[in-house]
């Protein structure tokens, strides 16, 4: 049954009555996840986050239990892993792949040309801060969850008669993890803390003061030293009651509330600098906190939140299922018409990139900063041939430009890690990245050649730094990133090579993505996907040129490399292929969960069912014999291609497989199994593009609308040239849409087949509606 706004309140009214509890009032807007019990799992905790600090609630009664992380507590230190027998070795394993001979290749590149060490650094947890609550009996009318308007975890339950509530934040203008403990009687907070790390470097608690402390060091991992120094420190601030510490515990007797601040920090700098002085850091931080109470702490913290937050509005239609605790709903998804589970992940998206991806910190990682573990799933780092990038694939479109600076960073230290890797690995000028980086901005190939040998990672990373530019028309921004992109370039430049068949420019040796090709190994020259984002790179280092003036030598060398690069090929089952030669039909797994030769259809726009419809037919018929369930990433990709193919019901489809029990964690993380954040985004991302594209010089107006939302409204997207876009439907018609310069523009607007072109000054806006069946100014 579909409510509208009165009738969903009414129905909200009756389940009050029916329970009576706080759970089911607390039960409107704003957005939230909520839950009837304590987290179990680490999956069904609440994580907060300050950018650079992140911590998951679990909510417990007796004992709560914060789990922290740090995001430059990783394990190693500034190693070079280029390996110097590379060099030699690289016209041979060429040699071997224009031969045929891709196993052999794949051998000689197994022993000569993976970095050293064979693998990268982990991210790794600071442990847990431990909260007991002696002497709490059991208790009534719980209810935990996170407001993900106001960016705050709360636990709310009754004991004793009397009402407690504790409230998590991570606070990015003060830089700390801020925990209020709260009571509606005086006297009624008594708490026991300290510290437990999984850490084997044996990291030690002390009391200093007020103050609980765990200081330390990280771990050494394949074979490179433990290098980093951490500290965290915890403030305790109550009132009322004693304060007394013993040992590694600090206890708080009888206040009438306590406030927790949390700083951490640790001696990395940059990736090749750990002179850091973390207990300093942590002391500084706190210091600028003295007098400033909870409740300036939140405000500051929420008002910088929800400048970003509340950019974007989101309303894809409302279900008696909203009613429902968030795990749930989740639960109950694949059979449950419930449009505001995905409005409210897709704003989970936006929040949590929000929480772990700030100016100043690291960019977010596998697990974004979340992460408990000391060796945690594939290191919990930067999978850079899919899952980073994914990562960011929201963060234009809805609106968060200023999460994308950690990511500009991580690049400018690739391109400096990256031109000793070229030159040592390939004799090579520029600067190069393979399918994964670390905190300490590795960047030779590792894991086996199989996966490692793609030279393309840094590449692709430029596309990000492109688009910054692209959504935002920030000319001294692209003059400071332009020589990264230059850079890699400027790699391929040195190092595509002819193929013998063809006579183009192809990448070798590389790999379609952990893709085995059925002819001995993954390892071949110029893989689709490869052509394909060297031909963005060069298009868009040639864009920035244009703008910028600064290099016409560069530009006839990257305009005669461009015209050579392979180009898409169909293949014999009318499939786009995936590599130069027609092998789609023999690859070892029909439904890899990688779909990387659809990079073309998204996220780059050079196939598109308007400008290339055989190329878009194509990509289609690759897309449906990949099918539709997979891991969670690889589902979202899928989302936002058939969201380009312009197909809103198998979109909406795909988007069901997400947001099931089976992908989507009772905290709504996204499952690969196991954890991996990329998914989260990636479905922000999917259903962006589902009401809005930005692409090939024009936008478009819900072009893959499905029908299960016949009335809603996206509001404060943005499109590329420096534009926001509201868009609001019923009847599943376009109502209108809304176009809001930040700069001069000419934007070109499509919905259902008509074209509207409207010029726009910075600052004004445009009022778009349809009206006999063509789009118009109103
Ligand atoms: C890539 C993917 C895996 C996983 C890993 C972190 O290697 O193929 O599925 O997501 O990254």
């Amino acid at each position: 049954m579909r409510l509208n706004r009165r009738s969903a309140l009414a129905v909200l009214g009756a389940g009050l009555a029916a329970t009576g509890t706080r759970a089911a009032t607390a039960k409107t807007s704003p957005p939230r996840l909520w839950y009837r019990q304590p987290a179990q799992q680490w999956v069904e905790a609440l994580p907060v986050g300050s950018g650079r600090l992140g911590a998951m609630v679990f909510g417990g009664v007796s004992a709560e239990r914060l789990q922290l992380n740090e995001d430059t507590l990783w394990a190693g230190g500034p190693y070079d892993p280029a390996n110097p027998e590379a060099l030699a070795a690289l016209p041979e394993i060429r040699r071997l792949i224009d031969a045929g001979e891709y196993a052999k290749a794949a051998q000689l590149a197994d022993a000569k040309f993976l970095g050293t060490p064979k693998r990268q650094m982990a991210y790794q947890t600071i442990g847990d801060l431990k909260l007991d609550f002696p002497g709490l009996p059991e208790a009534g009318d719980y209810v935990r969850d996170l407001d993900i308007d106001g960016a705050i975890a709360s636990t709310a339950f009754t004991a004793d008669g009397v009402r407690h509530r504790r409230e998590v934040i991570g606070s990015h203008p003060d830089g700390v993890i801020a925990v209020r403990l709260s009571a509606g009687r005086k006297g009624a907070v008594s708490v026991d803390l300290s510290f437990a790390s999984p850490l084997t470097s044996k990291p030690v608690a002390s009391v200093e003061g007020k103050a609980l402390v765990l200081a330390g060091a990280n771990e050494s991992r394949e074979g490179v030293p433990a290098a980093l120094s951490f500290e965290c420190r915890v403030e305790v601030r109550a009132n009322g009651g004693t304060v007394s510490g013993q040992g590694g515990v600090l206890s708080v007797k009888g206040a009438d509330e306590v406030v927790l601040l949390i700083a951490a920090a640790t001696s990395y700098r940059r990736f090749d600098d750990v002179s850091g002085d973390p207990k300093a850091l942590n002391r500084a931080t706190l210091a600028k906190l003295a007098g400033k109470p909870w409740a300036r702490i939140l405000a500051d913290h929420q008002a910088d939140h929800r400048g970003l937050f509340r950019r974007v509005g989101v309303d894809f239609g409302r279900t008696r299922a909203d009613l429902l605790p968030t795990d749930e709903r989740i639960r109950q998804s694949p059979t449950t018409d419930d449009p505001s589970l995905a409005a409210l992940y897709y704003q989970y998206g936006r929040y949590l990139l929000i929480a772990c991806s700030r100016p100043g910190g690291q960019p977010a990682n596998l697990q974004g900063i979340w992460n408990d573990k000391t060796s945690p799933p594939w290191e919990s780092k930067y999978t850079i041939n899919i899952n980073t990038e994914m990562n960011y694939w929201p963060a234009e479109p809805t609106n968060l430009a200023e999460t994308v600076e950690p990511l500009v960073m991580l690049v400018e230290g690739l391109a400096q890690t990256g031109a000793r890797t070229a030159k040592v690995m390939y004799g090579a000028r520029g600067w190069v990245a393979h399918h994964n980086t670390d905190l300490w901005r590795a960047t030779a190939p590792i894991d086996g050649a199989f996966w490692g040998v793609w030279p393309t990672g840094g590449a692709w990373l430029c596309k990000h730094v492109w688009d910054h530019y692209d959504y935002g028309r920030d000319k001294a921004y692209l003059a400071r990133v332009y020589p990264l992109m230059k850079g890699a370039a400027r790699f391929f430049l040195d190092t595509l090579v002819v193929d013998p068949k063809s006579g183009m420019l192809v990448t070798s040796p590389s790999l379609s993505p952990e893709n085995d090709h059925g002819h001995g190994s993954s390892l071949a020259a110029g893989p689709t996907m490869d052509e394909a984002i060297v031909r963005d790179l060069f298009n868009n280092c040639l864009k920035a040129e244009a703008i910028l003036g600064a290099d016409p030598a560069f530009v006839v060398e990257l305009r005669t490399a461009r015209d050579k690069l392979a180009p898409y090929r169909i293949g014999k089952d009318g499939q786009l292929q995936e590599w130069q030669e027609d092998w789609d039909a023999d690859a070892k797994e029909p439904q890899h969960r990688h779909v990387s030769h659809l990079y073309g259809l998204f996220p780059s726009d050079q196939i598109a069912i308007d400008t290339t419809p055989k190329l878009a037919a194509a990509a289609k018929t690759s897309l449906l014999k990949r099918g539709d369930m997979t891991t969670g990433w690889a589902i979202a990709w899928r989302l936002n291609l058939w969201a380009r193919l312009g197909d809103g019901d198998h979109a909406h489809g795909v988007l069901s497989l997400l947001l099931g029990p089976e992908r989507t964690y009772p905290n709504m993380f996204d499952a690969h199994p196991p954890f991996q954040i990329d998914g989260n985004f990636g479905g922000t991302s999917g259903m962006t593009e589902m009401v809005l594209q930005s692409r090939n010089q024009h936008i478009y107006l819900l072009p893959a609308l499905p029908s299960a939302w016949p009335s809603g409204h996206v509001t404060g997207l943005r499109a590329r040239g420096a534009v926001g876009v509201d868009v609001r439907w019923m009847g599943g018609k376009l109502t209108e849409a809304v176009l809001t310069a930040s700069a001069d523009g000419r934007h070109s607007v499509v919905h259902a087949g008509s074209t509207l072109v409207v010029e726009l000054k910075k600052g004004q806006s445009a009022r778009l509606v349809v009206r006999d069946g063509a789009l118009v100014r109103a």
